[in-house]
């Protein structure tokens, strides 16, 4: 009896053996499967944003020490001195975490350990914002046509390195290095644009610039400022300077409002060029114009001024579209802005006018386009202007209604806006505390699966823009939590080919993102669909 018991005994023991063995070595393949994995996972370096045209990988790292120099050198003098420019706007973003203080070095010849930045040898091929980066164990050189190509380089450099060089404090203990590898880039569109509202809700200089900061990293080269809506008239004009003491007086919900002088305007713009982002300015018109309309009493029929407005509606307001005291204030406007802006483009709105007859809103933009095109400049308005006859060709069409066709017929040029898929104000989903829903919620995942050509002919399109309108957006923390992280996926629509682009495949590199936006002080969205469940 007992033998029998001690043979079902050693019968049961063996199987129990059996399945620890099996189990631990199926972990023990599982981990090494995994090792593997890891070993062969795409270095960070591959996980930029927008992905970049080629990335190839190397053996080895170049490690950035405090004897790390930037040498700088352009085709000829005045290209070296924007080089250098350049070449500061790195050490700058440098110094914080790593604390060295990196000297820059005009010089023929380059020594080892140094990045090298330069215009010389390169070819038209990759455009103005193209770019190559070589590294090697010895250094990074980063060759482009053009000093702006240079910038774009730079901005793919900071992806390089770790994480944290991101951060606003020195940081110990981490290798500043760079994998090997050589990077060959350059953008799809030439237009890849963020509006920010700041007429419904004012925002200071400071904010803007950090805005601004923000979105060049990831190669955002047009800031399109919403500057006068119903609410408020953002922008000192001197001609006329109720526009802002009155205008400028309050915003959405009746807060004090604000404007920005004219040498503010310009310090937004020159802190934007330095990041080669170029400022747009809008002002809204003929409907979206009651804080002009408020500032001035001859801009309405019966010749009062009208009341401030501190509501949400739109479609209430419009100019007078024959009256010539109207066209002689909007030249003004539109005349000094002009000499403060440096855009080539001048927005005139041209959206809602739902309180204006179609013939008179035609009449009105096309008169409006042409003083704009008198200042050197090019108009662009939001669909329906393309419908206007008046309206042709030299007038860049901003499309955020779908709806083009007359823009399609005259070979307008488009830039891709449509609300469902662009809209920064849109809601992720219901559980969203800021914007609003009218165009849908847009989740991380719908905001980056689309290309401009859905909507457009590849030859017509200059690119893409993401307005955030601001009527539900009172702060910092809401902006940067609307923005972000779905401005990275209109960055990469807008830099990368679409056959490129390939949503599981970015959901990852976006993921990869976190420590950098979090070590910015970026405060972004976790959307579900990238960071799983419970990360709210
Ligand atoms: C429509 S889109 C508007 C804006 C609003 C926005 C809110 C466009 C050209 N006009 O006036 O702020 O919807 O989503």
């Amino acid at each position: 009896m007992k033998s029998i018991y001690d043979k079902q005994w050693r019968s049961k023991f063996i199987k129990i053996l059996l399945i620890i063995i099996v189990i631990i070595f199926s972990t023990m393949t599982y981990t090494k499967k995994d090792e593997v994995k890891a070993k062969d996972l795409p270095p960070s370096s591959n996980n930029i944003i927008p992905k970049p045209l080629s990335y190839e990988k190397g053996s080895g790292k170049f490690v950035l020490t405090s004897n790390t120099s930037i040498y700088v050198k352009g085709n000829n003098e005045k290209e070296t001195e924007e080089i250098s420019k350049v070449a500061e706007f790195l050490r700058e973003k440098l110094k914080a975490s790593t604390g060295f203080e990196l000297k820059i070095l005009k010089a023929e010849n380059v020594p080892a350990q140094s990045i090298y930045l330069t215009t010389v040898g390169a070819q038209a091929d990759k455009g103005n914002e193209g770019y190559t980066i070589a590294t090697t164990a010895q250094g990074v050189k980063i060759t482009a046509y053009k000093p702006e190509g240079i910038s774009r380089a730079v901005q793919t450099l900071r992806q390089l390195l770790p994480p944290a060089i991101e951060k606003n404090n020195l940081v110990s203990g981490v290798e500043w290095s760079i994998p090997v590898s050589t990077i060959e880039d350059k953008p799809e569109y030439s237009n890849r644009g963020l509006m920010l509202d700041v007429a419904r809700h004012f925002f200071t200089v400071d904010e803007i610039k950090r805005q601004i900061d923000h979105a060049a990293q990831y190669k955002i080269n047009r800031v399109h400022l919403h500057l006068s809506d119903d609410q408020g008239w953002r922008l000192e004009i001197k001609k006329w300077p109720d526009l802002t003491a009155i205008g400028g007086s309050t915003q959405v919900g009746g807060g004090p409002g604000g404007y920005y002088t004219q040498e503010q305007f310009k310090d937004i713009v020159r802190y934007a060029a330095d990041r080669y982002v170029e400022i747009v300015p809008e002002f809204d018109m003929p409907g979206h114009s009651n804080a002009a309309l408020a500032s001035y009493g001859f801009l309405n029929p019966d010749g009062k001024k009208k009341p401030l407005y501190t509501g949400t509606k739109v479609g209430f307001s419009s100019f007078m579209t024959h009256d010539e005291k109207t066209y002689g204030f909007i030249e003004d406007v539109i005349k000094e802005v002009s000499e403060i802006s440096p855009s080539k483009y001048f927005h005139i709105g041209g959206d809602e006018a739902l309180s204006t007859k179609k013939a008179d809103y035609d009449y009105f933009v096309g008169r409006v386009a042409n003083i704009v095109k008198k200042y050197g400049k090019t108009p662009i308005g939001w669909d329906p202007i393309d419908t206007s006859p008046s309206i042709d060709s030299s007038v860049v069409l901003q499309n955020w209604k779908d709806s083009n066709s007359a823009a399609r017929q005259k070979n307008m040029k488009i830039i891709a806006s449509v609300a469902k898929k662009a809209y920064l104000d849109m809601k992720y989903d219901e559980t969203t505390p800021y914007g609003l829903t009218w165009a849908g919620y847009i989740p991380v995942e719908t905001a980056y699966t689309w290309d401009p050509t859905d909507f457009a002919p590849k030859n017509l399109v200059l690119g893409l823009e993401a307005p955030l309108w601001t009527e539900t957006i009172p702060n910092e923390k809401a902006m940067d939590y609307m923005i972000y992280p779905r401005l990275l996926g209109y960055a990469e629509i807008g830099w990368t080919p679409k056959a490129d682009r390939n949503w599981m495949e970015y959901k990852n590199r976006l993921k990869s993102q976190e420590e950098r936006m979090e070590n910015q002080g970026i405060k972004f969205y976790k959307d579900i669909s990238v960071w799983g469940n419970n990360t709210k």
